[in-house]
């Protein structure tokens, strides 16, 4: 059981340590500061209906219960030591993990995890300002819950930082804090965390779309010879799980209030269904061709040597190593599509791209079962996924001009056609008017159904926010 007695919860003996212990409690100030500057903008919000993790192990990891949020207590926790845990993959295959950071692997492993690091105040930061327009007390409870768990998982990369970088960790822990979402100088590292999300229909694709490269980033890391950034990004995992959850039932909800719309007006106008206050289904698919777009960009170049860097010293590995049979990967290649045709990398160069590729297929869970709503109702539209050769800005595809369906188009009507691909500033203005807070307990916006089940067996009625 953590004890949260502690002036920073922990499962890392921080007591132990006292030069650690003070240089993050010297960190934890800088933090609150951030919070309150950059976090949710919540001067009303009293109490919420919070999970708070009180262990690490599978089995009732969690409490549930109302939080005063002046009191959160931000933690570090680790998986659980495996004991005699080996090296699962590359050139190290099978020797002992390491407990620190070899002299030879500092500088990649410091760049890993900052840029871990760096996406999780992003996110905080990009989110800040929906809780003005939140549909309804469960979903702002559902934001709040998201948001103090990115707030976690900055606190575990800057105790890796801390705990094992010395002084230029430390200072890297500082620019966590010192670079934002979005500033012209000192932007956030990755382009889809400089991205504004002022809506809740992007806030949804976010958390569906995104945070699923978090979950894939950190499966490759949670394979990691680092053991103390495997057992980190084990523990992050478990927590991730809910986040894409939120994204997958937000826009389903979603899909749900316009197709009871459909049904009664026996219309699929979208502006007959937006004068009714609900999403029409061809916006929804713009907002999702954006999101998993810029997304798609999150896993690096196709052929890439830092990826290849990082497997062949076991630094990151593929995510579910163990469902491969080859774990060292060396002299066998990969057939990459590129602009001029197939072409043979080293297998090692290309592990973004097979990366990416798990990832993309793991994204179709949620847009078949979104269809399955749609046949159910009788309507005849389909969402898919855009090719990713779209609105690439990073690897072999990058500043190309392809369509979603990853046709090459001439680059006039790349550029007239995007504003029928992506949202435009005629479909945001819309979104934005439809984000009218709703705080009432059991009360949902026009353009959203309420969800099947509550938070750990509550009501969907349940006041899972109290205001002062
Ligand atoms: N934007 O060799 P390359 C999450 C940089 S999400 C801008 O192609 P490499 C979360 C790259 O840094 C998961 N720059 O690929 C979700 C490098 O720069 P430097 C976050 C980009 O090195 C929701 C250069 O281009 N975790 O947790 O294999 C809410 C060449 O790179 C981008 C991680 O990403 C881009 N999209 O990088 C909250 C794990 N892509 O160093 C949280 C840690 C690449 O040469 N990161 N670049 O100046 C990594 O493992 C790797 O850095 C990357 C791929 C996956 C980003």
């Amino acid at each position: 059981m953590i004890d949260y007695q502690q002036k920073i919860p922990n499962n890392v003996n921080l007591n132990t340590d006292k030069s650690l212990q003070r240089a993050l409690e010297h960190w934890q100030p800088k933090f609150l500061d951030w919070w309150g500057d950059l976090g949710p903008v919540a001067s009303q919000v009293k109490d919420v209906y919070l999970r708070t993790a009180v262990g690490v192990d599978a089995k009732g990891w969690a409490d549930y219960g109302y939080v005063n949020m002046p009191d959160y207590r931000w933690g570090i926790f680790l998986a659980d030591k495996v004991e005699d845990r080996k090296i699962g993959f590359g050139d190290n295959i099978g020797k002992p993990v390491w407990n620190e950071v070899p002299g030879e692997l500092r500088s990649q492993l410091r760049r890993i995890i900052v840029t871990q690091g760096d996406t999780e105040p992003a996110s905080v930061e990009q989110q800040r300002l929906l809780s003005a327009t939140c549909p309804s007390l469960y979903d702002l409870r559902n934001l709040f819950q998201v948001n103090v768990e990115e707030g976690r998982h900055l606190w575990a990369m800057v105790y890796l930082l801390h705990a094992y970088f010395g002084r230029d960790g430390r200072e890297e822990a500082e620019e966590l804090l010192f670079r934002h979402s979005g500033d012209y100088d000192n932007p956030r590292i990755l382009e889809t965390f400089n991205e504004p999300i002022s809506d809740w229909l992007s806030f949804f694709m976010f958390t569906y779309f995104t945070d699923r490269d978090g979950k894939f980033q950190l499966k490759s890391l949670a394979e990691s010879g680092f053991d103390p950034l495997s057992r980190t990004c084990k523990f992050m995992l478990t927590e991730e799980a809910h986040h894409m959850f939120v994204g997958e039932t937000g826009i389903a909800r979603i899909i749900k209030k316009t197709l009871e719309t459909m049904q009664s007006l026996k219309t699929d106008d979208p502006d007959l269904l937006n004068k009714n206050g609900v999403i029409d289904l061809p916006l929804i698919q713009k907002y999702l061709n954006f999101w998993y777009s810029s997304s798609l960009d999150l896993f690096g170049s196709e052929s890439s040597s830092n990826a290849a860097f990082s497997f062949a010293n076991g630094i990151k590995g593929r995510p579910d190593e163990y469902s491969f049979e080859d774990h060292v990967c060396n002299n066998t290649t990969y057939s990459l599509d590129t602009p001029d045709g197939p072409k043979e990398i080293e297998y090692r160069n290309a592990i973004n791209e097979i990366t990416r590729n798990a990832y993309s297929k793991d994204c179709l869970i949620g847009i078949k079962r979104w269809n399955n709503l749609i046949r159910k109702s009788g309507f005849n539209f389909e969402f898919t996924l855009p090719s990713t050769k779209f609105r690439r800005s990073i690897g072999v595809w990058q500043d190309l001009n392809f369509n979603p369906s990853g046709e090459k188009v001439d680059s006039t009507v790349y550029a007239k056609m995007m504003s029928s691909w992506i949202p435009n500033e005629n479909d945001k203005k819309f979104i934005n008017s439809l984000m009218v807070r709703v705080d009432t307990p059991g009360k949902y916006a026009s353009w959203i159904s309420s969800p099947d089940r509550g938070i750990n067996n509550q009501t969907t009625d349940f006041d899972y926010i109290r205001f002062n």
